[in-house]
């Protein structure tokens, strides 16, 4: 079932989904005009996905960058920063996951950050050029108690920077994601990482629809929905294409779609996976930035093992955001040097603060 044809639909989507794209719009003080109107669509089928992820290599291009056009700055890339402020003992089993207690990886369990320590990397990571700041747990679920009320202030102090402030920290009540929007939060990661159907293979401690029951929350709280998944892990393409209708079919469409190359870690049940196909990965780019014209479509982890190349062609395709720093969570980014080398080999230039 998708998230909007469920019955826990919130007023306010319902609202949306009764309006006309351009009222919604008009209410949330942005400018769409007929064309874009048109571009929005929320009724994507998997064959209907599939035909435009299998479209020829450089028509799929064309109408991704068109698309790309018709929404954004030709030449803006987001920079965003990543800080774990939580880090390993997880008890979930994600199999891709180096943060799983289920594993042996080289990742330890490690006592919380504290609120310092946390403005500081953002401080830091503003003056890299950043303008969005991503703190994340190794949580199942977030807990009422210190450890959230600490998680709270980071987010006040981080907002206080004049840094867009997103959280990724695992499952979210309707009532915590309330208090996360009122401390100032603007987004929420959590990923559908995968298709329904291949869910169950990579997860076993929560199901799909926990996922976006939490997504639901974040929704209802007005906190912009960041959700994406991983390519790479031993999905079909049809499992692809199965996990961007999911996030296309919401309404309205997430507003960040974070899309990673699995990182095959050692010690994890994925590691020995064969890489992903560039040419495979920049066509889920593409398809995700023609099915989310709006979205901002994140070239997520595992750029350290992609060539240039691969990710010109991601940004070409649509991808409008980097991970900026050489630390994602818990493995390896590219330095920013390289990363500015990049941005000056696509003629990109880092996206002003919009906060
Ligand atoms: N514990 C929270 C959760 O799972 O939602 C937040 C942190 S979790 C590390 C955030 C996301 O990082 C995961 O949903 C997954 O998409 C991504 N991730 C984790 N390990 C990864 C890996 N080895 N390669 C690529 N992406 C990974
Ligand atoms: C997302 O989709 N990718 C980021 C962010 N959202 C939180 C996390 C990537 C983590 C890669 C593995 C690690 O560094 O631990
Ligand atoms: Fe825990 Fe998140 Fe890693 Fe899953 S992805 S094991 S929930 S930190």
């Amino acid at each position: 079932m998708t998230q909007s044809s469920e019955p826990h639909r919130s007023a306010r989507n319902e609202a949306i989904s009764g309006l006309k794209r351009e009222a919604f719009d008009a209410a949330e003080g942005r400018e769409s005009t007929p064309s874009q109107d048109a571009a929005l669509r929320h009724d994507w089928t998997v064959a209907d996905v599939r035909a435009i992820h299998d479209l020829p290599f450089f028509e799929l291009l064309d109408r991704a960058r068109r698309t790309h056009l018709q929404f954004h700055g030709a030449s803006e890339v987001q920079l965003c920063t990543l800080l774990s402020v939580k880090t390993g003992g997880c008890p979930e089993d994600c199999a891709y996951c180096p943060q799983s207690s289920h594993y042996e990886t080289s990742v330890g369990k490690e006592k919380m950050l504290d609120e310092k320590q946390v403005l500081e990397a953002a401080e830091r990571a503003k003056a890299e050029g950043s303008t969005r700041f991503c703190m994340g747990a190794a949580w199942r679920e977030v807990k009422d108690g210190p450890a959230f009320d600490r998680v709270l202030s980071m987010v006040r102090g981080v907002k206080s920077l004049g840094l867009e402030a997103c959280c990724t920290l695992g499952m979210l009540s309707p009532d915590q994601a309330k208090r996360l929007k009122e401390a100032g939060l603007d987004a929420y990661n959590h990923n559908l990482d995968t298709s329904r159907d291949a869910y169950r293979s990579i997860i076993s401690t929560r199901t799909f629809d926990d996922r976006l029951a939490t997504l639901r929350a974040v929704r209802e709280a007005g906190i912009t929905v960041c959700s994406g998944g991983i390519v790479g892990m031993g999905e079909s393409i049809d499992d692809r294409c199965a996990m961007l209708v999911e996030l296309a079919r919401m309404t309205p469409h997430p507003e960040s779609v974070p899309i990673n190359a699995l990182v095959r870690v050692e010690g994890t049940p994925l590691a020995a996976l064969p890489p992903v196909d560039p040419v495979d990965f920049v066509r889920m780019i593409a398809t995700a930035r023609i099915l989310m014209p709006r979205a901002m479509v994140r070239l997520s982890a595992g750029r350290k093992e992609m060539s240039r190349e691969t990710q010109l062609l991601c940004m070409y395709a649509g991808a409008n955001s980097i991970f900026y720093g050489d630390r994602l969570l818990t493995t390896g980014n590219p330095d920013c040097d390289i990363d500015r080398d990049l941005l000056a080999a696509a003629g990109a230039k880092p996206m002003a603060p919009s906060v």
